[in-house]
C-alpha cells in the first residue's frame, strides 16, 4: 500500500513532460494549445529562449521528480527496518547550489542580447537629412479600469497635435516598420499584452512607459483580428479588459489616418469635440 504513494510520485513527472510534450509537437488531444502564432520580427528569437528554458526546466523537473519517486519506492516502510539518521551530505550541497548558479547565469547571458533589443535599445530611423533618431511613438495606448484607450498620432506622426484622435478598444498599426508604443495607465496597474506579438508590458501608474516591434506582414493571417490583453488581475472587469489589434500595409494605414482625419474634421465643424 505504501508503494501507492510513490506511484502517484512517479506519475506527476510523467503526465507533466508527457502533456508538455503532446502540447509542444501538436499531437492529439493537445492540439494548438502551445505558443500563439507569431507575427512579429523578433517572436522567433524569444520563443527559442522560450523553450530553450523550458528544456532546461523540463529536465530537471523529470530528474528531480524520477528521484523522488525512486526514493519512496525504494525505501517505503517497513517494520523490519529502523530509520536512520543523515547529517547531509555538504559536498552534495555544493554541487546542486553551484550547478543551478551556472545555469542561470548561463542563461541570463544568453538571453541578455534578446532583452536588449527588446528592451534597452529604442528603434532608430533615418530621417530624409541623414540624421539618425529613435522612431517616435505612434499610438499613447491609456489602460483604465476596464478598457484601453488609443490616442493616435494622426497623419502628422507627432502626439499631442491638434490632428490626434482617439479610439476605444481598436488599435491599427502599420506592418513592416518599427512601432513604438507609449503607455500610460490612468488607475492601477494594468499590463499590455500582445500575445501574437510576444509583447507584455506592466503598465505602472505615474510612469510613461514604452514598447516598440514591428508586425511581420507575410506573418499575419489576411483579415485576422489580433487580441489585446490585460496580463495583470486589475479588478473585478480584468477579463473584459480585451481590445483588437489590426495589422494594416502602410498604404492601407495612411487611408485610415485620413478618414479618421475627415471624420474628426467633420465633428469639429459639426460643432463636437475633438478628442
Ligand atoms: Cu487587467
Amino acid at each position: 500500500m505504501n508503494r501507492f504513494w510513490s506511484i502517484l510520485f512517479f506519475l506527476v513527472p510523467i503526465l507533466g513532460v508527457g502533456v508538455c510534450f503532446l502540447s509542444a509537437f501538436d499531437i492529439a488531444p493537445f492540439q494548438n494549445t502551445w505558443l500563439p502564432a507569431d507575427i512579429s520580427e523578433s517572436g522567433k528569437d524569444i520563443d527559442q529562449a522560450f523553450v530553450v528554458v523550458m528544456w532546461i526546466v523540463g529536465i530537471v523537473f523529470l530528474g528531480t521528480g524520477l528521484i523522488l519517486g525512486f526514493s519512496l519506492w525504494a525505501h517505503s516502510f517497513s517494520i523490519d527496518r529502523k530509520a536512520e539518521y543523515s547529517h547531509g551530505n555538504t559536498k552534495l550541497e555544493i554541487a546542486w547550489s553551484i550547478i543551478p548558479g551556472i545555469i542561470l547565469i548561463a542563461i541570463f547571458v544568453y538571453q541578455s542580447f534578446y532583452w536588449e533589443k527588446q528592451k534597452i535599445y529604442n528603434p532608430l530611423e533615418l530621417q530624409s537629412d541623414g540624421d539618425v533618431t529613435q522612431v517616435q511613438p505612434l499610438v499613447r495606448v491609456v489602460a483604465r479600469k476596464f478598457g484601453w484607450s488609443f490616442r493616435y498620432a494622426g497623419v502628422d506622426a507627432t502626439l499631442d497635435t491638434a490632428d490626434d484622435f482617439i479610439l476605444e478598444n481598436e488599435l491599427y498599426l502599420p506592418v513592416d516598420r518599427s512601432i513604438v508604443l507609449e503607455l500610460e495607465s490612468e488607475d492601477v496597474l494594468h499590463s499590455f499584452y500582445l500575445r501574437n506579438l510576444r509583447v507584455k508590458q506592466d503598465i505602472i501608474p505615474g510612469k510613461r512607459q514604452l514598447v516598440w516591434f514591428s508586425i511581420i506582414s507575410s506573418k499575419v493571417e489576411q483579415g485576422k483580428i489580433y487580441d489585446i490583453l490585460c496580463a495583470e488581475l486589475c479588478g473585478w472587469g480584468h477579463s473584459r479588459m480585451n481590445g483588437r489589434l489590426y495589422p494594416l500595409a502602410k498604404e492601407k494605414y495612411q487611408v485610415f489616418l485620413a478618414e479618421q482625419n475627415a471624420l474628426q474634421n467633420q465633428v469639429t465643424m459639426g460643432g463636437g469635440n475633438t478628442p
